[in-house]
């Protein structure tokens, strides 16, 4: 077919809504399902009835699994390729015009190679699939704090997905208007049907690419349907794009939970926190505090993802740009994350868990004992003793939720506020079990920047690869950077330096870990709830309230600065969690420079002086 007659065809077959009046727009659809070829074009409009009718059509095709009405509510539960259950961090591209500017932390190949390449992928990668059109706003409609994207996908499992975890549908279109921007993202699971040929119930494909060009704010995703693979707002848009976005002009998009802390005299403060992959992020943000520690409050904004801009008054104010949660199962349970269990009651798109025979949920860690006959996430049968005999889990490790965050009890109120809120504090953790203590603020801004810079944690199951080694995280982002690792420290530095020269406070940086452990491995600090004690000194350090001493590396508190009422917590357990061992520090510090090494193309001179400092001190 010649070019000519293909666009023509794909014009005529995208026939776009009267309420698109962005022609570019829909030259943009257009000329995507020319190359693509996909027997149809759907127009998402955001509706109910919309979601309803593809989750039925999946049902019908088997891609999902209506639950139990009574149990769980308009729920269903899809179970994947097992070849297609994370993350593809090797197949993952940042190809910007300059290989410096993806950095030596990201994937890089020239923009002209990469599109040669992609476009013998994507030549009629959609056939015989319907092409689903998926605007969408990454935070509040309207907001100052927003961008849109436009999402096209050949998967529908995408489509209801991208309902729940962005504001998704018709309103996208006021706010685009005929000329708007907006970040085309293109997606396709891979595998084009030939007429009459069968479709899997999980369609993907071997090969996969997840490509970004960051200067054309661009996304191609080939090959996969699974998560941040495939929900293209999430981690390609929000972090690795807005990274970019937020580097050209002066914000910051995180991989932060945000969550409101308040004190019983109604004292309230906003704090985002940076952890990497499956530490407890989503449990930390809906977290509830101790009955003991009277009146005090947390309500959650985000559990992932956070847009941070300065405000007119100088000030950081952050916004979530999901709206729904997508986090892990296993582990989840009312106990580690009750507020969790209440919103995943009903309206729940389960991916990877295991089926019960009466037709609800289950997951490793969710009851005690497991039920006696489940089927896997892989359509087998599954019994405690065959999990006991053949180390086959019932849930996929990375299986996950898809939920409206509007079904968290303990939403907060401003949650959906265009104008965002107001940053008190960051905090930085990760899953050490030596060498870190519980608690730790930073001198000063570089100092927290250092901190974040060089944080390391234990590896899980949200990316492939090994599990259980120790790998540097700076700022929990080193999968989702979308440029040049350095630079993007350099640009924390310059956010603080612009705060620090307004009349705003600068936000106090913090870096926890809840998982140092004793003699035995055993964890000592009970965490969950528990990290409340932790959460309250640092608000009460903002606010000029709480003691705290100096050391080595920061000034952290001293057992009676925290409270303690309701838990029998000792000195000396205090002490195996807050000690610093000095030798172990020493070699932290040789994997500090490792890092720098790695990094030392644009690495800001002022974390090399922070470094020197600590090494300094060390040694004192
Ligand atoms: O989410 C966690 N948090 C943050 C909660 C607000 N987890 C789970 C991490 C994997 C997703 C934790 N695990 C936390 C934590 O603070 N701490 C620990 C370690 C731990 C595990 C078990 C116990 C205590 C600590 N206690 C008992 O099992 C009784
Ligand atoms: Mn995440």
């Amino acid at each position: 077919m010649t070019q000519a007659s293909s666009s023509t065809i794909a014009a005529t077959l995208v026939s776009a809504p009267a309420y698109v009046k962005h022609e570019k727009l829909i030259a943009w659809v257009s000329s995507i399902a020319a190359l693509t070829k996909p027997a149809k074009v759907v127009w998402c409009d955001g509706s109910q009835e919309e979601y309803d009718s593809l989750c039925a059509q999946m049902v019908a095709s088997g891609t999902m699994k209506k639950l139990n009405q009574d149990k769980r509510p308009n729920s269903f539960l899809a179970c994947s390729d097992p070849s297609d259950v994370a993350r593809v961090e090797d197949c993952t591209f940042i190809c910007s015009a300059s290989k410096n500017d993806a950095g030596p932390t990201n994937n890089w190949m020239e923009p002209a190679e990469m599109r040669t390449k992609l476009s013998g992928l994507f030549d009629g990668c959609m056939q015989g699939r319907t092409l689903y059109v998926v605007p969408f706003s990454m935070g509040p409609i309207g907001s100052p704090i927003a961008h849109i994207g436009v999402e096209l996908s050949d998967s529908p499992y995408v489509a209801v997905n991208m309902r729940v975890m962005t504001r998704m549908g018709k309103a996208v279109f006021d706010v685009l208007g005929t000329d708007g921007e907006f970040v085309p993202c293109v997606h396709s699971v891979g595998a084009p049907l030939t007429a009459g040929q069968k479709d899997v119930t999980w369609p993907c494909n071997k090969t996969k690419y997840i490509v970004h060009y960051p200067e054309t704010r661009e996304i191609w995703s080939f090959g996969s349907g699974y998560g941040g693979n495939a929900l293209l707002g999430k981690k390609c848009f929000a972090l690795r794009i807005a990274s970019n976005m937020g580097r050209d002009q002066g914000w910051l998009a995180e991989h932060m939970l945000i969550l409101g802390v308040e004190s019983p005299e109604g004292k309230k403060h906003y704090v985002a926190a940076a952890f990497p992959s499956a530490c407890g992020k989503t449990n930390f943000a809906m977290l509830i505090p101790p009955a003991s520690l009277n009146g005090w409050k947390v309500t959650t904004i985000g559990d992932d993802i956070a847009w941070i801009k300065p405000g007119a008054d100088g000030r950081l104010y952050a916004i979530n740009p999901e709206a729904g949660y997508f986090g892990v199962a296993p582990g989840t349970n009312t106990l580690t994350n009750y507020n969790c269990m209440a919103s995943l009651s009903a309206n729940t798109i389960f991916t990877n868990v295991a089926l019960t025979d009466d037709g609800d949920v289950w997951w490793e860690g969710l009851s005690k004992p497991a039920p006696a006959h489940l089927t896997d996430w892989q359509g087998q049968d599954w019994t405690p003793e065959i999990g006991r005999d053949t180390g086959r889990k019932a849930a996929h490790p990375n299986a996950r939720f898809t939920v409206p965050a509007t079904q968290n009890p303990v939403i907060d109120s401003a949650w959906d506020d265009p104008a965002g809120v107001p940053i008190s504090a960051f905090i930085f953790g990760g899953r050490r079990s030596t060498t870190v203590p519980l608690v730790t603020e930073a001198r000063n801004w570089v100092e927290g920047v250092y901190m974040a810079a060089t944080m390391g944690s234990e590896t899980t199951a949200a990316a492939v690869g090994q599990q259980g080694i120790v790998r540097r995280d700076p700022f929990a982002m080193l999968p989702f950077i979308g440029y040049n690792m350095s630079d993007y420290f350099q640009h924390w530095l310059n956010v603080g330096k612009k705060i620090a020269a307004s009349p705003a406070e600068l936000p106090k940086i913090f870096c926890v870990n809840w998982f140092r452990t004793d003699a035995e491995g055993k964890f000592v600090w009970p965490g969950y709830s528990d990290n409340m004690r932790v959460l309250k000194w640092m608000v009460e350090r903002v606010e000029g309230k709480a003691a705290g001493t100096e050391n080595i590396f920061g000034t952290t508190p001293k057992f009676a600065d925290l409270n303690w009422d309701g838990l029998e917590f000792t000195q000396q357990q205090f002490d195996t969690i807050t000690s610093i061992d000095k030798a172990a520090w020493q070699a932290e510090l040789v994997l500090h420079s490792e890092l720098f090494e790695k990094l030392d193309y644009h690495l800001p001179s002022e974390l090399k002086t922070t470094k020197a400092q600590l090494e300094k001190r060390l040694l004192a």
